[in-house]
């Protein structure tokens, strides 16, 4: 079978907004589910436009091919007010058990055609020193809501995902072995460096439509194909975790973290007033 068809698998995961229950049933069991048409098609483009104005201007006069932005939601209006959409935090609190939450963090990808493929990985990794602000905000349990504001197809930089593999005692598939901080995995007997390709049975590649959201845990090992088509892929995504996560250490909050939460509006105020925002230089102390 081409790694590049549709593949069946024996049970539903794809689901309607509604199905909030199923949604997180799901997740839970499989690590991953998918929304479908959960968007709009003028959401879809306001998305867009909002990825293409925060990120479009540095990406296009860089020779870089994929660029992401780790705190997105702060320069986003049209992707905070999904804090403020009923189905759509019905999902977030589904996601977390109904524990109280607050928003964790939140991305958007700029994909430019040619970009190579991203490796096997979980977005998770342990805490142990030295970390960074990645492995403080991949450790709280959050799932990512995400939106492929293009639709995902194999050939233009579609993601991969391997079902199943988000449980605390996922060794890698078959014939694989994890790598040493147990992000990436390599086939045996090869050199243990993180896995690009898409040619083992385990690798499920994605098929979506724009408006559809993509849920995984923050453990389901994930992939990226190269990016073979002629526009480019735009994504954005949140996550919310329990309030009552502590990060084992934490950055001063950043000065743009603090004037998102300032500046947003007094119904979705709950949410933010605790976000701690991202900082990449940021490095544990022990
Ligand atoms: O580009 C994608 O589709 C996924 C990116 C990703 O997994 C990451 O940045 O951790
Ligand atoms: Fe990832």
């Amino acid at each position: 079978m081409s790694q590049l068809e549709p593949r069946k698998l024996p049970y539903r995961y794809e689901f309607d907004k509604s199905e909030v229950e199923q949604i997180g049933e799901c997740n839970e069991t499989h690590g991953f589910a998918i929304v479908k048409h959960f968007l709009t098609e003028d959401q879809v483009e306001a998305l867009k436009e909002e990825v293409r104005r925060v990120m479009g201007p540095a990406a296009e006069a860089s020779d870089t091919y994929t660029h992401t932005h780790p705190s997105f939601v702060e320069a986003s209006p049209v992707l905070r007010q999904f804090m403020a959409d009923e189905s759509y935090m019905r999902i977030a609190n589904r996601l977390n058990r109904h524990v109280p939450i607050m928003l964790n963090r939140s991305a958007a990808i700029y994909k430019k055609p040619g970009a190579g493929p991203m490796a096997w990985h979980t977005d998770w990794e342990p805490l142990e020193h030295p970390y960074r602000a990645n492995a403080v905000l991949n450790n709280t349990g959050a799932s990512s809501m995400w939106f492929y504001l293009n639709g995902i197809r194999p050939e233009r930089g579609g993601l991969a995902i391997i079902p199943d593999s988000h449980t605390l005692d996922y060794s890698g598939p078959e014939g694989f072995e994890l790598t040493e901080r147990g992000k990436s995995f390599y086939r045996k007997g090869t050199a243990p460096v993180d896995y690009t390709e898409m040619d083992f049975p385990e690798c499920i590649p994605l098929y979506t439509d724009p408006g559809d959201l993509i849920i995984f845990a923050e453990r389901t090992f994930h992939g990226v194909f190269p990016h073979h088509g002629d526009e480019v892929r735009l994504t954005c995504a949140m996550s919310f975790r329990p309030i009552a996560y502590q990060p084992p250490q934490v950055w001063p909050v950043p000065e743009s973290a603090r004037q998102f939460i300032a500046d947003c509006p007094a119904e979705i105020y709950p949410l933010v007033k605790d976000y701690i925002g991202f900082n990449g230089d940021w490095i544990s102390k022990e």
